[in-house]
């Protein structure tokens, strides 16, 4: 079965495109980096091959993968050394490289993530065995960060909506909370206001719920076709492509379905830059920089990037561009 997906976030099933294809591929793209990532990975924290030789342990093999007939024209992957040593993750500090050198001892095992409120069926879920039931698949999005700078990273994850409908949210849920682990024994920057950037944590995000229950809305659980790396979020974050990177909560451990918009950590703090939606849009520039354009790093020398002009909605303007229709998106930005 082909599953049909705009080619942007192209995806196909294992028996439509031999491995090899996705292997060698990943072998090309990954190569440069080995050095760096198997520093990074090395650690407390497993990175299991979830489409690969520790499949047992973790997803069943049912890999999604490059489809070859629809190659993206702009498939330009930034390579998993920089996915995974230029992040955000202010509990471990506010510098790029900080949470690379600083979550690698992270206890991700076990996790469990609570779905909770306004929901007929609430629960407790081990993310760990989730995983590996819950049928895994690849997702090229583009990522902008509010800061203009992107990537386009393979994401390994799952439908968030999919995933929320397991728990029977009610007609009250208007709103999806999510929150990331508070626990300043492992986070130095909740310990310590400088470290951590003034945030107030934990940190919260929330969608609205036509948003989370969108098909390009995932939960991811893994990049280049591992188990995610602390620093980016093990093992469980938001991924939402059309959004800035900020809305891409980390290290969830609860989700709560609410009546009312929730509080988001960026808003809080400074709520004249930083909007609930915060769509990626050029033509609203953040009150101190512009947002017309950004620094794409890809391939290349440890600095080498390219500027490239923002899209509308990331790129995505076909598939969520009808869920504003009605909205003045300068003033909801
Ligand atoms: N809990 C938490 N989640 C977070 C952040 C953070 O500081 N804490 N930073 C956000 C920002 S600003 C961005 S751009 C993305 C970066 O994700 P990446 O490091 O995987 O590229 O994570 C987002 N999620
Ligand atoms: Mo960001």
């Amino acid at each position: 079965m082909l599953i049909k997906s705009p080619r942007r976030h192209q995806l196909s099933e294992q028996q439509t495109t031999p491995e090899s294809v996705y292997i060698s591929r990943r072998r090309v793209l990954t190569g440069l980096g080995a050095g760096i990532g198997s520093l990074l990975l090395a650690g407390n924290t497993r990175a299991l091959d979830l489409f690969g030789n520790d499949a047992a342990q973790a997803a069943p093999r049912k890999s999604l993968t490059f489809n070859p007939h629809e190659p993206a024209p702009d498939l330009v992957l930034t390579p998993q050394a920089k996915v995974i040593s230029h992040n955000n993750f202010y509990e471990f500090g506010t510098g790029k490289t900080d949470p690379a050198e600083n979550a690698q001892r992270l206890r991700t095992e076990p996790w469990t993530l609570t779905v909770e409120g306004e929901v007929e069926k609430p629960g407790t879920v081990d993310v760990w065995k989730l995983m590996g039931e819950i049928g895994l698949e690849e997702r090229i999005y583009r990522m902008r960060c509010v800061e203009a700078w992107s990537m386009n990273i393979p994401w390994v994850g799952f439908e968030l909506g999919k995933f929320l409908k397991r728990f029977a949210p009610t007609s009250r849920a208007k709103y999806v909370a999510f929150e990331t682990l508070y626990d300043p024994e492992q986070m130095p920057g909740q310990r310590n206001r400088y470290v951590g950037g003034g945030v107030d944590y934990p940190y919260v995000e929330g969608l609205r719920m036509d948003e989370a229950l969108h098909p390009l809305t995932i939960l991811s659980v893994g990049l280049y076709g591992k188990t995610l790396p602390p620093q980016n979020g093990a093992p469980i974050r938001l991924v939402v492509p059309w959004k800035y990177g900020f809305k891409g909560i980390k290290s969830i451990v609860k989700i709560r379905l609410v009546e009312k918009m929730p509080p988001t950590s960026w808003n809080k703090l400074a709520p004249q830059e930083y909007g609930f939606y915060a769509n990626v849009n050029p033509e609203v520039d953040h009150p101190r920089w512009s947002q017309a354009s950004e620094r794409f790093i890809g391939p290349g020398g440890l600095f080498a990037v390219k500027r490239q002009p923002t899209l509308p909605f990331n790129g995505y303007a076909e598939e969520v561009a009808s869920l504003y229709s009605n909205m003045d998106l300068r003033k909801f930005y």
